[in-house]
């Protein structure tokens, strides 16, 4: 089979490449991977404001969940991810506002499929925190405990201490949070000491308090929660919710490198089995399907939108001058690759050279999308 690649036509018919064999595969790999994560809590304890801060959105965002003062979420509903449906993120109203009764709120939890519950407080633990937590021991369901508007409590704190520090000074790592951390703790810790339902390192391993704003996402026990989230998903859903998370800081960034490459190899044992064509040097064969799904996985996953930026970290001074990788980036990267190497797209229509050309494009994506990791580390300075 003769194959001549010329990177425009590619441009041009990015879509049925796309298509083919390999991103069937994935496509049907994905759909057998499920996640559903619940959130509930008293009214207004945060939950619709943390499920758009895990998706990378603002409350004022089109698909955002709906948060305020007084009771906004009345219905229970299903947030999906920008990047994926498979990912539920389930909205539960307030357990205390009058609409449901114990019984019928367990309903609308939907337990059957569910992974795992996060039990929302932004104050002590009340009856319906202890209710809930009663019911999913029952049907034997994972759970995390979240504290949240803990940036209220540390300002409240210094206010009511008289302690003389301006909001922009304190960060989540001074002693004034430790200091609140620390009594939070303390009261639960009196709460639930004497209940069986909970585990001696409950308040070490499944307690976590957060600001769930999307400004403070790298503050306080926010990423130790997030990492909890992951930890507590079967493992084969693991990199799903990994794959599509924000990718608010350097280590969510490279953890998706990280599984993208993975996923090369991936497509490249799903290859070797219909469509082996040996390539002298290499174990495994390769197809250009491969570089291009892989293009497309790297950029849904990887790809931080202008907004997204705005949205995560509320910077105006932030230049956006760091080359975004969208899937024409990628394209052009693909051909700007293989002439660096001396290998053009153009020039070889003999299909083992092309095979090897497509790896080596392979090769330098990933090359590329380390820097854009680095440059994106710099830039906001997460070093
Ligand atoms: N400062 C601060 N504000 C928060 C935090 N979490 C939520 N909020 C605010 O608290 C209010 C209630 O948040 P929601 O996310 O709507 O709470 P909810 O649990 O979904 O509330 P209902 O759906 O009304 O029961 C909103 O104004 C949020 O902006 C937090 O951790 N810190
Ligand atoms: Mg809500």
């Amino acid at each position: 089979m003769e194959r001549k690649i010329k990177t425009s036509k590619i441009k041009q018919k990015r879509k049925p490449y796309i298509l083919r064999t390999s991103r069937t595969e994935t496509k049907e790999m994905n759909e057998q991977e499920r996640i559903k994560i619940v959130f509930v809590g008293a009214v207004g304890s945060g939950r619709s404001t943390l499920i758009n801060t895990l998706r990378g959105l603002k409350p004022i965002c089109d698909d955002a969940a709906p948060c305020g003062i007084n009771i906004v979420t009345e219905k229970a509903a299903n947030c999906t991810f920008p990047t994926s449906s498979n990912i539920i993120l389930r909205d539960m109203p307030g357990m205390n506002s009058g609409l449901y009764s114990l019984e019928e709120y367990c309903k609308i939890i939907e337990i059957d499929d569910v992974d795992l519950v996060l039990v929302l407080q932004d104050n002590v633990l009340l009856e319906t925190d202890v209710q809930i937590t009663e019911y999913l021991k029952t049907m034997n369901k994972p759970f995390l405990y979240v504290k949240t508007h803990i940036d209220f409590d540390v300002l409240n704190y210094l206010e009511d201490e008289e302690i003389d520090i301006t909001r922009e000074n304190l960060n989540s790592s001074s002693i004034y949070v430790d200091i609140v951390k620390k009594k939070i703790r303390h009261s639960l810790y009196t709460d639930i000491s004497d209940n069986k339902m909970y585990e001696t390192d409950f308040i070490d391993k499944k307690h976590f308090i957060v600001s769930g704003k999307i400004k403070h996402i790298e503050q306080y026990d926010m990423v130790k929660l997030i990492k909890a989230i992951i930890e507590y998903l079967p493992i084969h859903k693991q990199n799903l919710l990994l794959l599509n998370i924000f990718s608010f800081n350097a280590d969510i960034i490279k953890e998706k490198i990280k599984i993208l490459e993975d996923r090369i190899k991936y497509y490249m044992s799903s290859y070797m089995s219909s469509n082996l064509i040996s390539i002298p040097g290499l174990k495994s064969s390769i197809d250009l399907t491969l570089v291009l799904n892989f293009s497309v996985d790297s950029s849904n996953y990887l790809y931080i939108s202008e907004q997204r930026l705005i949205n995560a970290f509320d910077n105006e001074s932030i230049k956006f001058s760091v080359p975004f990788l969208t899937m024409d980036k990628l394209f052009t990267l693909l051909s700007e690759g293989s002439k660096d190497m001396d290998i053009g797209f153009e020039q070889h229509e003999d299909s083992t050279l092309q095979y090897i050309t497509t790896y080596i494009s392979c090769k330098f994506v990933l090359h590329k999308l380390e820097e854009h990791a680095l440059q994106m580390i710099k830039l906001l300075n997460l070093e």
